[in-house]
């Protein structure tokens, strides 16, 4: 069956358009990105608001979360011959107290369960999710790709505390949200608290997911630092997976693999992390990018530019047997009239050939 190409779309990219455009670049399968607008429209995607609303606003109550919506929208994608593969990522809204351990803890704990019954019953096999309380925060943008593509990168700014209404870098009370902190900032957490916070979490809806048949996938933290803001980070070195996925055996407790991220560690060899994570047969997707440069500074660059050597990436995943789905993560964005597209299309485009002659190639 071999590896499987997919394109994420952002949740204003869920149309039939999109989905064909994706088929069209030659992706079998879509990884639908819940939470939030994080593309202003078809042209540019938001990146790096430092000192502002990060990501922006959360959307309270979208009804895609519903057992109606998410039926609808996979009945959309594979009315265009597509398969949803996994939704990516909870809004903030559903467990900024879960990540903050704070009194709306347990019916936050119950929301996620039943989104992913919900899941199940729909039929959506994976759900990726960044347990990450500062959330990819302090990148910024640049003509940092060949040919001075725009893309993004992080310049290792100063670190302000996270103010209060604010966390995963998106806004959840926009009432108590002061940009400048004048209603206050999260307290620092601790590796330890922040260890706790996730096996507590674990704890409670791995079980769910099992009853579901649904693969909870972790993304790891970008940037991969030891904390940001004030907050520990969970997988911010080459042996945090290992840790991760030690906890509990079971296969719905797996990876949402960014080669990119991993690629930002300092210390770590790409090509070891790809071979000894892919053995484990934890992976729910990857997030298949190419990077320049490890933290506290890195750009990120076109798939076939930068530090990694991404056809030798393959190579491993192939050797060691990989038949899931592949998709870009993000791109620079190219300099014509549909820039987003232009740099999925490359990136998707690219994918399909190294992966078609690697499994040609491959005995
Ligand atoms: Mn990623």
């Amino acid at each position: 069956m071999g590896m499987q190409l997919g394109l994420g779309l952002y949740r204003n990219m869920l149309s039939p358009e999109y989905v064909r455009f994706a088929k069209q670049a030659g992706a079998t399968h879509i990884v639908a990105h819940m939470p939030g607008e994080f593309a202003r429209d078809a042209q540019t995607v938001i990146t790096a608001d430092r000192a502002d609303g990060g990501f922006g606003r959360d959307v309270s109550h979208d009804p895609i979360w519903t057992f109606e919506g998410l039926r609808d929208l996979k009945a959309m994608i594979n009315a265009e011959g597509m398969i949803l593969h996994a939704l990516e990522n909870f809004a903030p809204q559903h467990w900024y107290d879960v990540l903050l351990d704070g009194p709306q803890r347990q019916a936050q704990i119950e929301h996620l369960a039943q989104i992913i019954r919900t899941m199940g019953r729909v039929g959506i096999p994976v759900m990726g999710y960044n347990f990450s309380i500062a959330g990819v925060w302090g990148r910024v943008e640049g003509p940092f790709a060949r040919g001075g593509a725009v893309s993004v990168g992080y310049e290792d700014p100063e670190q302000p505390p996270i103010p209060h209404g604010m966390v995963w870098n998106m806004v959840y009370d926009p009432e108590r949200y002061d940009p400048n902190g004048a209603n206050g900032t999260v307290a620092p957490v601790s590796p330890e608290a922040l260890w706790a916070r996730y096996t507590a979490f674990l704890d409670e809806l791995l079980p769910v997911a099992e009853e579901a048949g649904v693969t909870l996938a972790l993304h790891p933290d970008d940037p991969p630092l030891p904390t940001l803001r004030g907050t520990a980070r969970l997988v911010h070195t080459p042996d945090g997976y290992g840790r991760v996925l030690d906890y509990h055996p079971s296969p719905r407790h797996g990876m949402e693999f960014c080669i990119g991220t991993l690629s930002e560690m300092p210390g770590g060899n790409i090509y070891d992390m790809v071979d000894r994570y892919s053995r484990t047969g934890r992976i729910g997707y990857i997030h298949f990018r190419n990077v320049r440069g490890t933290v506290p500074t890195y750009h990120e660059t076109f798939v076939d530019e930068g530090d990694t050597d991404m056809l030798e990436v393959l190579r491993i995943l192939d050797q060691n047997g990989y038949n899931g789905v592949l998709i870009p993560d993000h791109t620079p964005l190219m300099e014509c009239a549909a820039p987003w597209h232009a740099g999925m299309a490359y990136a998707l485009g690219y994918m399909r050939a190294a992966i078609t002659l690697i499994e040609r190639a491959s005995p």
